[in-house]
């Protein structure tokens, strides 16, 4: 996997290494302590509670109704100012805007926090390809050579090996099909390892999984999904927000909310609230 600092980014080399290389890169370094410790205080405080909804990847170790140790944090952008500073990092925008084009969205934001002992997940691929298990409900012909995702991890407390850093198949985007036994995952993944800051940014068709929790401490990240701009997001976030949350919203913060986006739209005037013709 490919290192960079802010300084040393390269987007070409970046939107290569996503499609055609390993599918995933790391940008070590993004965000301060400062940063990382205000957003790890808020999500440790919202997931203290075991209630909190897990994923539908969640491990197969939870599904008895045991405790859950691996929790995660919805809505963030309503829960502290520091996402919207994330989300819209200028680095990320800078690599995103030419991997997803210049006015993709942002499909969700969320927190993944997995305890010491918590389990990980299946090796899978991510939205809008979560479900190609069933490909037929996918358009005939669909590949991965043009993306519909990126995804970033914002790492928020050691990934290493023991606390269960995310494990991927470098170069498993480059066909789109979803990890079967036989792929032999485990035996093949190569690890996200990062520090407290680092982010790694990887093409959702790559496959991917977290891993069990074998250390002693927490093993959060912010986990985001990005989409081209027609891809209908995962998270209506903008329904999730006040309104003085979206008055106040940044240009990138609005582009990546969908608001520059108007469909679906009602496109004939007499449902459109023009009464004149409307049939009682
Ligand atoms: O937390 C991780 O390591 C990855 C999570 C993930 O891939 C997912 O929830 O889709
Ligand atoms: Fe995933």
């Amino acid at each position: 996997m490919q290192r960079y600092t802010a300084d040393t980014v390269n987007v070409d080399a970046i939107v290569d290494a996503l499609l055609h290389g390993d599918g995933a890169v790391l940008i070590s370094g993004l965000f301060t302590p400062d940063q990382v410790a205000e957003a790890r205080a808020i999500i440790m405080e919202h997931s203290e509670a075991a209630s909190e909804k897990v994923t539908h990847f969640q491990g197969a170790a939870e599904a008895d109704g045991t405790i859950s140790l691996q929790r995660r944090v919805w809505n963030l952008l309503a829960k502290g100012k520091v996402f919207s500073d994330m989300a819209t990092h200028p680095v990320l925008m800078r690599i995103l805007r030419r991997f997803l084009g210049s006015e993709f969205i942002m499909g969700s934001i969320a927190a993944n926090r997995i305890l010491p002992g918590g389990p990980g997940q299946e090796p899978h691929v991510d939205y809008p390809y979560w479900d190609f298990h069933a490909p037929e409900t996918h358009p005939i012909g669909l590949n991965g050579s043009f993306p519909m995702n990126a995804q970033v991890s914002i790492i928020l407390d050691p990934f290493t090996e023991e606390s269960g850093a995310t494990a991927f198949v470098p170069g498993s985007q480059r066909e789109l099909r979803y990890p079967q036994d036989s792929d032999r995952f485990f035996e093949r993944c190569a690890r996200m390892e990062g520090e407290p800051g680092d982010v790694a940014l990887f093409y959702g068709v790559t496959w991917h999984c977290a891993m069990p929790n074998m250390s002693q401490h927490d093993r959060n990240a912010v986990l985001i999904q990005y989409l081209p701009k027609f891809v209908k997001p995962m998270e209506d976030m903008p329904a999730a927000l006040p309104q003085s949350f979206m008055d106040e919203a940044s240009a990138d913060m609005r582009q990546l909310l969908g608001l520059n986006y108007p469909y679906p739209e009602v496109l004939d005037a007499a449902k459109a609230g023009n009464t004149e013709g409307r049939v009682a």
